[in-house]
């Protein structure tokens, strides 16, 4: 009989085995039995009977001593003392028991053995050193990089009721981004990522689910929860669609009137999340422009003369904000933009008569001033409002 047919076959086996008959004829039903652990106390599991004096009375005895079984002494019922565990060491794993059959008033006696065969019942789930593990890494940690390394046991005295395996629960959205091999949870193949709106939907962490179980049938199992919080790192730079941005501006002007625009994106989380400040330049003194530090947009501060500066570099500093785990600035990085600003004068001024007049004069004086070696800012102020 297979070992994991039970005890419930006992009852569906119609042979009997004959394994001793000196005087009387003993027989017991199912010889050797296989007993679950666990078996309820009263569990049969056979039946001796003499066959030779069936109907008259008889009398059954175990000859050695036990207190896991008991004999039932008119009817040889075999039945369980108490539930016998297994993984218990100082449990037996099996039992030869020596039964003896009295009969006619007990003027004969004989004896047979009986054999009982403890089977283990997959009763243990498999347990490991942790149940939960809260662990955080940076996002920059490389690929391969272990995660956790599980120490998993099950206490079944069999195979494959102690075969502890390990599976991986992935969802859609970690599924690429970690690898169990046996019991070992690695990064990979693809790295971790805090740079992802999905990600920061799920507050940017993973919570990792590994199911341990054993092989035996019906299968236990228990759950290791991973909860994996993942910091984040400035790994990125800002950048502009262009190094160099050239802009005008009307002289004259009104103060706010917009110059242009700088736009610069950064791929870190938050995204885009940037400071623009004028960092140097001739921008004037008092400054002729500002920039708004969360637009980028280049504004007017001042009225600017075409005659006295027609054109400007500015530089800007493009800086990302709280990209790192670490406070700002200590990994705080930056870009420059370069920034000319040509400085027009309006179509109706410049076409005017006066107007080609006085650049005329002007071409003409710092062509003499370069000749004559005059430094260029002795030479002959003109200014607009004087002409016409
Ligand atoms: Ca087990
Ligand atoms: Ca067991
Ligand atoms: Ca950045
Ligand atoms: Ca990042």
């Amino acid at each position: 009989m297979a070992q994991s047919d039970g005890f419930v076959l006992v009852y569906h086996l119609s042979y009997a085995l004959v394994f001793s008959n000196i005087v009387a004829d003993i027989q017991i039903l199912i010889n050797p039995v296989n007993l679950p652990e666990n078996s309820l106390p009263g569990t049969e599991l056979s039946r001796a009977y003499d066959k030779d004096v069936a109907g008259k009375p008889n009398a059954y005895r175990f000859l050695n001593k036990t207190k896991d079984f008991v004999i039932d002494e008119n009817f040889g019922d075999v039945t369980v003392a108490y539930p016998l565990d297994y993984e218990d060491v100082t449990t037996p794993k099996s039992w030869v028991l020596y039964v003896r059959v009295y009969d006619n008033e007990r003027t004969h006696s004989t004896t047979g053995t009986f054999t009982v065969i403890l089977q283990d019942v997959n009763d243990n789930p498999p347990r490991c050193s942790q149940d939960i593990y809260v662990i955080e890494l940076p996002e920059n940690i490389p690929v391969d990089t272990s995660l956790v390394s599980l120490t998993c046991t099950d206490l079944d005295g069999t195979i494959p009721n102690n075969n502890v395996t390990y599976h991986l629960i992935k969802d859609t959205f970690s599924n690429k981004t970690f690898t169990l091999t046996k019991n070992e949870l690695k990064i990979g193949p693809m790295h971790l990522d805090y740079d992802n709106s999905v990600f920061s939907e799920m507050d940017f962490k993973y919570t990792l689910f590994i199911r341990v179980s054993d092989e035996g049938i019906p299968a236990l199992s228990t759950i290791i929860r991973i909860i994996l919080r993942v910091s984040r790192i400035n790994e990125h730079s800002p950048i502009g669609t262009m190094m160099a941005f050239t802009f005008s501006v009307f002289e004259n002007s009104p103060i706010d009137t917009l110059v242009g625009k700088i736009t610069y994106t950064d791929g870190d989380w938050p995204f885009n999340n940037i400071q623009y400040a004028i960092v140097g330049g001739n921008f004037g003194i008092p400054p002729k422009f500002y920039i708004e530090s969360d637009s980028g947009m280049i504004k007017l501060l001042n009225s600017v003369d075409r005659e006295t500066v027609s054109q400007y570099k500015i530089a800007v500093r493009i800086t990302d904000v709280a990209n790192d785990a670490l406070p700002d600035p200590i990994r705080q990085r930056s870009s420059t933009a370069q920034v000319t600003i040509h400085v027009l004068c309006h179509f109706a001024v410049c076409q005017h008569p006066y107007h080609l007049a006085l650049e005329r004069r002007v071409r003409h004086l710092t062509a003499l001033a370069m000749e004559t070696k005059i430094p260029h800012e002795s030479s002959e102020h003109w200014d607009n409002n004087n002409i016409g």
